[in-house]
């Protein structure tokens, strides 16, 4: 039953790889906190050797995060930038990367301090600009790296554009699919090879674990992720696979009620006074409004200000209740924080540098009175 296809998401996000377990029938996939298992004779094993290969509470949550995806192969992986790092094992000293303009500063860090390191060279490019892109792409590109809606700045690439690109340069079109989360975006449907999450997130939901994944179409490059994922070793933990899990049961609601409540705060930061520019791509006057409204289901729970002075974010962030100042997103609690002086740090004097004026939330599923009451607060 876990694996029909004519499922809808929200069924799937409950069903897909949670068979009742078969010993005693608990309806909840078991957290399997062993770290090796009993061989029958020397090489008969019952499915599982070593828990850096596999983890029951692991596969459940790969079939599970295929599934929603819409893709046969998922793996999952300690965090999401093992996830990142994991993929890019697989490029060569002398490739190339087109990397989108406003990335995750750890994303950026990793193509920058440690694939240079190898010799893997990159260019960062902004994908809404596609003559850019097609230009950016050479001989030596093997993966067009892109990030939508973006951290921190929410602008919107369009999938399937990029995706023909990639594939017409021979490259492989990856995305960061950690805002939007499957039930908001599927990327593999608009064309793209590769999804990456930090599934500590959205996936996950209550700021309670860690992890991450790669999502793929192409059994060859499933092969050579599930050597690198056992041979690298950067695998989650069964606990934290269990609370991922659990996460997406109600992925579907949750988005949702994120989605409801930052449109609310969207509106309400347009017309506040010492508020200079709002990102989020459900405005119409967002540049990616379009393009959003045709490639997601919902405009995300991420929304991003820019107020009159740095003094004022920085102020504004130390002043809210509700909204906890903490790196990170998408968690049912309201996160506020400063990009340019905490998640995006990494990218000080880069050209992914952020304005200092910049804040970014991450809405939560509180009632929105309640926090527009407490941005409105901080505000002064
Ligand atoms: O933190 P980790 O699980 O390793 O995931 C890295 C990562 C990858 N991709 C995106 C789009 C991300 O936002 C992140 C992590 N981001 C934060 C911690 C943050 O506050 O933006």
């Amino acid at each position: 039953m876990s694996d029909r296809e004519d499922l809808r998401f929200e069924t799937k996000a409950i069903h897909a790889g949670q068979e009742p377990e078969p010993t005693y029938g608990a309806v909840s996939v078991p957290i399997y906190q062993t770290s090796t298992y009993l061989q029958d004779a020397v090489g008969k094993h019952r499915g599982y050797e070593y828990a850096r290969t596999g983890n029951p509470t692991r596969t459940a949550l790969e079939t599970a995060l295929a599934a929603l995806e819409g893709a046969p192969h998922a793996l999952c992986f300690a965090s999401g930038m093992a996830a990142e790092a994991t993929f890019l094992y697989l490029l060569r000293p002398g490739d190339h990367v087109v990397l989108g303009d406003d990335v995750y500063g750890g994303t950026y860090r990793l193509l920058s301090k440690v694939l240079a390191g190898w010799n893997v060279e990159f260019d960062v490019v902004d994908l809404t600009d596609l003559d850019a892109t097609r230009k950016a792409v050479r001989e030596e590109t093997r993966v067009v790296w892109c990030e939508t809606p973006t951290n921190p700045l929410l602008k919107i690439v369009d999938i399937a554009e990029i995706a023909a690109i990639a594939r017409e340069a021979g490259a492989w079109c990856v995305v960061d699919n950690t805002f939007a989360s499957p039930y908001l975006q599927q990327p593999i449907a608009l064309g793209a090879d590769v999804v990456v999450h930090s599934s500590t997130k959205y996936l996950g939901g209550h700021s309670d674990a860690v992890g991450g994944c790669l999502v793929t179409t192409d059994p060859e490059v499933h092969e050579r992720l599930l050597f690198l994922q056992n041979a690298a070793g950067a695998v989650p933990g069964p606990m934290d696979c269990f609370l991922v899990l659990r996460g997406l049961k109600t992925l579907a609601v949750r988005m949702d009620a994120h989605c409801r409540n930052a449109g609310r705060i969207a509106e309400f930061l347009k017309s506040h006074e010492k508020v200079r520019k709002v990102y989020y791509p459900g405005l119409p006057s967002h540049p990616g409004h379009e393009t959003a409204s045709q490639q997601m289901m919902g405009f995300g729970g991420m929304v991003s200000f820019e107020t009159v002075t740095e003094a004022i974010a920085l102020d504004v962030c130390g002043r809210t209740k509700l909204f906890f100042l903490a790196e990170s997103l998408g968690g049912v609690e309201s996160l506020i924080e400063h990009p340019g002086r905490m998640t995006h740090m990494s990218v000080a004097g880069s050209p992914l540098e952020v304005s200092p004026a910049l804040v970014r939330l991450s809405v939560g599923i509180e009632h929105p009175d309640d926090l527009m009451e407490d941005l409105a607060q901080a505000l002064g």
